[in-house]
């Protein structure tokens, strides 16, 4: 008995010191030894069978060696915890001097940037930003700025109407004419009314059904068509630089008399003459012109007592010119290789 108990501490303690795998080992060998069925308890149990003399001497015996067993296993658990620790401890440092991850952040549409700017210079003139409906009566938007009924802009093939008099603004000039309302009859304004207009276009790299536009309106006593040119020359020089050079070629516009298309030396070729400017040096940037006497008679202004001049520009138009973007479509396809960019 005294040998077959010696033989299992034996058993067990090489198995103990060969358990390196994991604390997991450890386990199944004390389930093996000490646990309810296990060898050394099975010993323990059967002590009953023993004669009175041997009872006592072999009970001390499987005792002392159990103690020892436990005593070895938790040896070597605690091993194996500091081995894994160190382990760990290892392979999970963290570099503190690591420069940070910053997280990715969105950013203003190039559209926006333009917009921005745009509304940047005007507001140092003086100039006041208005806005209105995209969604306006066919008065604001055709009638109150002297475009007669036949006009081919008041077509449905043209503009997008809901209802009789109502449509889809096709230009932000309905804002001019809300503004001249709303103000005292024949009081000064410097205004730009910036937004989203709708035509009937069809989709391509030029054309859109939606795209934005900013207007402006001076009014006041003795505005002249020097205060055009001097206004819009101020302006075109901090959007596209000092060097630019400007000028107006007569033109029609149903609300402005005399009207006159604004162009700007090219910007790519410096007017040298290449594909963008189609060989001519120069770029149609703006449309503009001295307010019609019925545009401001509409809205409660004398013209006899002041005058004005008005301006409109596509927004899509000048962030192309300024970033070299070729194809309209790049403003709204929401591509982000595009956006990026920006
Ligand atoms: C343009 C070109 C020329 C314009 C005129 C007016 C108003 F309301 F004062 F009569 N607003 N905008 C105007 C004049 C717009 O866009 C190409």
């Amino acid at each position: 008995m005294e040998e077959k108990i010696e033989q299992l501490k034996q058993e067990a303690a090489n198995a103990v010191k060969q358990a390196v795998a994991s604390i997991g080992d450890l386990n199944d060998i004390r389930v093996k030894y000490l646990g309810k069925k296990g060898e050394l308890t099975t010993i323990l149990r059967g002590l009953g069978q023993l004669s009175k003399e041997d009872r006592p001497r072999i009970g001390q015996i499987v005792n002392e060696a159990r103690q020892q067993l436990e005593q070895l296993i938790a040896e070597k658990n605690e091993e194996l915890r500091s081995a894994e620790l160190q382990k760990r401890l290892g392979s999970e440092k963290i570099d503190v001097t690591l420069a940070g991850r910053r997280p990715a952040r969105g950013h203003l549409h190039p559209l926006t940037l333009t917009l921005m700017e745009i509304k940047d210079i005007f507001m140092r003139m003086g100039f006041s930003v208005e806005e209105g409906p995209e969604i306006e009566k066919d008065y604001y938007n055709f009638e109150a700025l002297n475009l007669p009924k036949d006009h081919p802009a008041r077509d449905m093939q043209d503009s997008f109407y809901i209802t009789e008099d109502i449509l889809m603004r096709s230009q932000t000039s309905p804002v001019q004419a809300r503004t001249m309302e709303n103000h005292e009859p024949n009081s000064p304004i410097r205004m730009i009314a910036p937004g989203r207009v709708y035509r009937r276009d069809d989709y391509d790299a030029t054309h859109s059904p939606m795209f934005t536009q900013i207007e402006g309106m001076v009014i006041d006593k003795g505005i002249s068509l020097a205060d055009l040119k001097g206004t819009l020359e101020t302006f075109l020089k901090q959007i596209f630089g000092e060097k630019v050079k400007v000028r107006l070629r007569p033109s029609f516009f149903p609300f402005t008399e005399p009207s006159a298309e604004v162009d700007i030396s090219c910007v790519m070729c410096k007017g040298a003459g290449c594909r963008v400017c189609k060989g001519t040096g120069w770029l149609e940037i703006l449309g503009a012109g001295m307010i019609h006497p019925n545009v401001l008679r509409m809205s409660g202004y004398d013209p006899e007592k002041v005058s004005g001049f008005a301006f409109g520009m596509g927004v899509e138009r000048i962030t192309m010119l300024r970033y070299g973007i070729d194809d309209l479509r790049l403003f709204y396809d929401n591509d982000l290789r595009f956006l990026k960019q920006f």
